[in-house]
């Protein structure tokens, strides 16, 4: 058993800062009494421990307060990713068969209907009966749970333990060292590991988090050149905008600013080199849902001595390449160690997650003579739009069930913001509009996930088992 996170940090470290809004800052105390205080409101309000729910909410300090409550009564915590269509959600929530969804007042009207929902402002107006707070946490007890797509089509819930949120932060720290000072800004969605994990090391480590509603390149330059935060986590296009803004302001990050995590997907190198041209220190990581965020991370020394890689694999862990032990020979990445998910919830319950202990990712790279991990190519057809994965089977799925779409195939365009972006290929049936599929589109997929072109084809290229070779439509492009 280990002590309550949010209990023993405001033990340790009552008057550190712990979170800034806009602003306004909270210590590690004030957190914990209205963390216990919304326990409280939750439970009086139906609640129960050890209990499955959702939440739903912009990046405000109110969702953080319900996830902490949520912690404290140790509810499995679905977080769901708000950028979804109603239908994609629905399936998350009839999945997880949750009782409640605990959710911001604004974002009621991103849910289906007919579902049990519980307003933050419900939450926050309510009595609350005191209770017994749990001291301890286990290992193996579920802290958060996020779906993440699959090659079907159908998104997976992952199970993310305390035990892995603990080796992951510790594997962190032990890469990236710690200062008393450290503030890290949080831009990126705390319903994904790579924001939530932010949270998490806040915790582990008593440092102070500066929060952002939403991605703001300008806010996050002033920070990184005046010194007021020394870590940020973000995905490539997001350092593409802090880049040109630093450059087009003639700006250099403050000798006090220490790393940016730097993750999500590939990075062109030329990033690489026009930060360190401007001494914005950078660690390229690899990391994902499945091992609740980095796995392996290029520390700023070696950024341009191993440029394109994603570094070394972090204490604890392990990683290895399929069916070899030689360096530079290319097969799926193999990882190893105590941040690894346990496995899956709903439809995918009883699939596992590792194969004798080792979680096969999908993605291909190779290992160099030195140990460092290169990612070269991801795993089964995802595409990542500005961080966000795509999965093409989702979107065919939906496509095929439109009335006029005998067959469809997607597959990813490079695009210049994104990354990369999908782009459908259709048989038609009935004659129809790109304008009304692309409609058709918007109703029943999150936006990044709508196609960006629509080409009218003949028929679709398949193989002798009549399997849709997506490489090929890349090739049509
Ligand atoms: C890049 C972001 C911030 C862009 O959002 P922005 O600029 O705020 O856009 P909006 O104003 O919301 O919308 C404007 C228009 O842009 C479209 N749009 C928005 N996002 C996308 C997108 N991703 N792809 C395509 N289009 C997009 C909107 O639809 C809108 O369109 P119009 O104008 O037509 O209405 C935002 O996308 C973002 O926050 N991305 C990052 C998400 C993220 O965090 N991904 C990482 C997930 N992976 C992990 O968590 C595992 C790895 C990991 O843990 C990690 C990752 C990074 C760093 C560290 C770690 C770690 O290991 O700790
Ligand atoms: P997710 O589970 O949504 O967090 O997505 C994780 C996936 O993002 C991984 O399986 C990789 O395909 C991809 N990814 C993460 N980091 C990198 C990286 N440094 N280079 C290339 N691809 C990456
Ligand atoms: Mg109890
Ligand atoms: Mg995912
Ligand atoms: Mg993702």
């Amino acid at each position: 058993m280990y002590p309550n996170w949010i209990l023993q940090r405001a033990y340790l470290t009552p008057n550190r800062s712990a979170l800034t809004f806009e602003g306004e800052t909270w210590n590690f105390e004030q957190i914990k009494e209205i963390s216990v205080q919304r326990a409280y409101q939750l439970s009086s309000l139906g609640i129960e421990e050890n209990s499955r729910i959702a939440i739903i909410g912009r990046s405000r300090p109110n969702l953080i307060f319900i996830m902490y409550a949520c912690m404290h009564l140790k509810c499995e915590m679905v977080l769901l990713n708000r950028k979804l269509a109603k239908d994609e959600l629905a399936y998350q929530i009839q999945d997880a068969e949750v009782k409640y969804i605990i959710c911001d007042d604004e974002d009621q009207h991103l849910l289906p209907e007919n579902i049990n929902i519980l307003l933050f402002s419900t939450v926050e107006m309510s009595y609350g009966n005191p209770i017994a707070i749990d001291l301890e946490w286990s290992l193996n007890q579920t802290t958060s749970i996020m779906y993440t797509s699959g090659t079907t089509g159908f998104p997976k819930g992952v199970r993310q333990t305390v035990g892995n949120h603990q080796a992951s932060a510790l594997a962190s720290i032990l890469n990236i060292g710690l200062g008393e000072d450290d503030v890290w800004l949080c831009a990126v969605p705390l319903f994904h590991i790579s924001g939530f994990s932010i949270l998490i090391r806040s915790l582990l480590y008593g440092n102070e988090v500066k929060l952002y509603e939403k991605f703001d390149a300008m806010g996050a330059v002033e920070d990184i050149s005046s010194g007021r935060v020394t870590h940020m986590s973000l995905v490539a296009v997001m350092l593409e905008r802090i880049l040109n803004g630093l450059e087009e302001n003639g700006l250099m990050a403050s000798p006090k600013f220490k790393i940016i995590l730097a993750g999500g997907g590939p990075f062109p190198k030329d990033y690489l080199v026009r930060a360190k041209k401007i001494n914005l220190p950078i660690a390229q990581t690899y990391g994902m849902t499945e091992t609740s965020s980095q796995t392996a991370t290029l520390s700023n020394e070696d950024a341009i001595r191993k440029l394109g890689s994603a570094g070394k694999p972090l204490f604890f862990n392990q990683i290895k390449i399929a069916d070899t032990d030689k360096p530079y020979v290319e097969g799926e990445i193999l990882i190893r160690g105590p941040h690894v998910t346990p496995g899956y919830i709903g439809q995918f319950a009883k699939k596992s997650s590792t194969i004798d202990g080792w979680l096969h990712t999908g993605d291909i790279g190779y290992l160099d003579d030195e140990g460092y991990l290169f990612v070269v190519d991801r795993r089964s057809d995802l595409i990542i739009s500005g961080g966000e994965n795509v999965y093409p089977a989702e979107i065919e799925n939906v496509l095929m069930a439109h009335h006029c779409i005998r067959e469809a195939g997607v597959c990813g365009m490079e695009d210049e913001t994104w990354g990369q972006v999908p782009v459908a290929f259709v048989v038609l049936k009935k004659e129809t509009t790109k304008e009304e599929i692309l409609d058709y589109c918007l109703d029943h997929l999150a936006k990044y996930k709508v196609p960006k072109e629509i080409h009218f084809v003949e028929q679709l290229p398949r193989n002798g088992s009549n399997k849709l070779m997506r490489r090929k439509l890349k090739e049509l492009l």
